[in-house]
Parts: structure tokens; sequence; C-alpha cells
């Protein structure tokens, strides 16, 4: 059913809590509508104070687990709080189970009003799902949700994505996937702020945790070689901000068994030491930049994307194809030549 929405009545009725809205205006978002641009450039101003928490991890590691904890953790220290969780779902579509499973997974949450949870699948396009979270995390933060936790599993490009993303990027591990630790890219290290070993009731943690500190004084180690400040994330700004080792964040690492809720209070307690120390350090505006230019930059592809692309007639293109398939131009000679012609 296609309805008709005024998006300035749905921001409104967003701002007054009502969820159903704001699941419509998700929607709206991540199909990239109109109606959700104007949504969120109406709250746009409202936005800048959500905590965007990144986890991410193995699968099976326990993430889903780990934020039904924190979230109500979270939610009992500030009763007046709102906390959204996205949970990237990367599984094919022919499983198609993973969104239940999320949702068993954060029963405890089920019933709190103040919790908000959205399920969202990659179907297949990695860019464009870092837009899509991109975008939703900044509706929910524009709604007024002071936490918003976004779960992703650990393949591929979405872990770098995420710090890009998150200002509090969170790692989850769990024992007993032995060399599965020594596969784990150093980058992964690099982006961590908080280190958590999950499944702590099972055989191995100690090893698991040995490895990860040691991967971890590694990661420092070049990480300081390198660029002089934690993590070089600001690369994209084209400036980076001078932070002395004395400042640099030391990633804790910390142990849980998520499906008994050990260890929660401390993971919610080091985000929050997390946002403190980024707001004394300046790290909190430096993260909030990037994030920003990064979507500005991202939204202008799109767009001159589209309006290059608009320029020429299916027949143009499809010629120069022709002359691509008989090897009478390269690709490259055929988009200058495309390119020379607008
Ligand atoms: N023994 C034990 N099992 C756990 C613990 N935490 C989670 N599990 C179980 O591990 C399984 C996976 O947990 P999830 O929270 O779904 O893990 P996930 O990382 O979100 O999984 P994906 O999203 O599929 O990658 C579930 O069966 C959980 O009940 C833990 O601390 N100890
Ligand atoms: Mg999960």
């Amino acid at each position: 059913m296609r309805w008709n929405i005024d998006p300035q009545s749905l921001a409104e009725t967003i701002l007054q809590g009502d969820r159903l809205a704001l699941a419509r205006a998700c929607t709206e978002v991540e199909n990239d509508s109109a109606a959700g641009e104007q949504v969120i450039s109406t709250l746009f101003q409202k936005s800048g104070k959500a905590h965007l928490v990144g986890i991410t991890g193995s699968p099976g590691t326990g993430k889903s687990s780990i934020v039904n904890q924190v979230a109500r953790e979270y939610r009992l220290r500030h009763p007046d709080s709102r906390v959204a969780i996205i949970a990237v779902d990367p599984t094919s579509p022919f499983s198609g189970g993973a969104v239940l499973g999320d949702r068993v997974r954060m029963r405890d949450l089920v019933g709190d009003e103040q919790v908000f949870i959205r399920s969202m699948a990659t179907r297949g396009a990695l860019g464009g799902l870092s837009r899509q979270t991109t975008a939703l995390a900044l509706l929910f933060d524009c709604a007024g949700y002071e936490l918003v936790i976004i779960e992703t599993v650990g393949a591929g490009q979405s872990e770098v994505d995420i710090v890009r993303l998150a200002h509090t990027t969170i790692v989850v591990e769990a024992p007993g996937l032995g060399d599965d630790i020594q596969a784990i890219k150093a980058g992964i290290m690099e982006i961590a702020d908080i280190l958590v070993v999950n499944k702590a009731d099972h055989p191995g943690v100690e090893a698991t945790e040995r490895a990860l500190r040691s991967m971890l004084e590694m990661a420092q180690g070049r990480i300081r070689i390198n660029t002089g400040h934690h993590g070089g994330e600001l690369g994209m700004t084209g400036k980076s901000i001078q932070t002395s080792p004395a400042v640099a964040w030391m990633p804790s690492v910390l142990r849980t068994v998520a499906i008994e809720n050990k260890g929660t209070r401390e993971v919610v307690d080091e985000i929050a030491r997390h946002r403190v120390w980024m707001e004394i350090n300046g790290r909190w505006s430096a993260k909030e930049h990037l994030r920003l230019r990064s979507d500005l930059v991202n939204r202008l592809k799109d767009q001159l994307f589209d309006h290059w692309l608009g320029k020429f007639t299916e027949s143009q293109l499809e010629g120069m194809v022709e002359q691509v398939m008989a090897r009478k131009k390269s690709p490259y000679q055929a988009a200058s030549e495309l390119l020379s012609k607008v």
C-alpha cells in the first residue's frame, strides 16, 4: 500500500514519539525517497546529539546478544533516554531468518517503547547499504534517540565503513574460533575502540584475550609510527588533528557472557568513558566532521552521477558499448569520449 505522506507532518509526528511514523520514515529513508530526504532535512537541526556505536565481529560471536544487554542496561541508567538499534543483516535473501533471529535475541527489549529496532537487508549492495545505514542513523539522531547502536558482521568492507559512521566501534570476538583470531585483519584492531571477548563461559577465553592484547599492542605501535595519532581516521578530512601519543585512546579488552548478562555494565561504562574522552580531546567533533563530510561527498557523487548519466541517450551509450565489444575502443577511451561530448 502506498500512502500519501506529508513529510512535514510525518516529522512532527515523529517528534511526538510516534513509533509508527518513525517506522514509516525509516522505510522512506531506506528507499532513498524524496519524502525521506525531506523528513531528515526538516529535523536535521535537532541532530548531532546521538552517540553512534558500531558493533562488529565474526558471525555468531554474540553481537546481537550484547546489543540487547547494552541497550537494556543503558535504559536502566537513563530512564528518559531512547535507544535505536540498526541490525544490518548480511544473510543471503535465501535464508531470510535472520531478522526474526535478531528479534528473538533481543527479546528482552520487546515491550520497551523507548527502544526501536530496525533490521536492514543488504540486498547485495554494500555501498548502498552503508549509505542507507548512515541515513537511518541520522534519522534516529534527528528523532531524539540518544544512543544508536549499529550491528554489522565483520566481513569485507563493512567494518571499515562502520568507522566512518560510528563514534565508538566495538569489536566482538569469541573463544574457540581458534586460528580465526590470527586471520582477523590487523585493520580490525585499528578500528576497535572497545574489544569484547564474549562467550567467556567457553574454554579458551584467556588465550583469546592474550591474542587480542598482543595484536592490539602491535596495531597501536603501527598506528603511532604511521600516523602519529590513533586510527589515522582523519585522512578523509584532509587534515589531521594533532594528538600526542599521551592522549591516544587505549582500547580495553572486556570479557562478557552476554546470555547471562555478565560484563554488560563494564561495556556500557566503557562506551560512556569513550564518549567523554572524545569530547575532551576534540575527537567527537573530528568524527562528526568526517562523518558529515563523507555523507556530503557521497550525496554529491550520487547526484553528479545521475546528472551526467542522464545526458547520454541510450543509443549513444549502446553505440559505445558496440565499439568496445568490437575492441575498437578500450573502456577508458569510450568513457572519455562520451564525457567529452557533453
Ligand atoms: N555460551 C554462550 N553463548 C552465547 C553467548 N552470547 C551469545 N551466545 C549464543 O551465541 C549464538 C549467537 O549469538 P548472537 O547474539 O546471535 O550472535 P551474533 O554475533 O549477533 O550473530 P550474527 O548476527 O548471526 O553474526 C546464540 O545462540 C546465542 O545465544 C555467551 O556469552 N555464551
Ligand atoms: Mg546478530
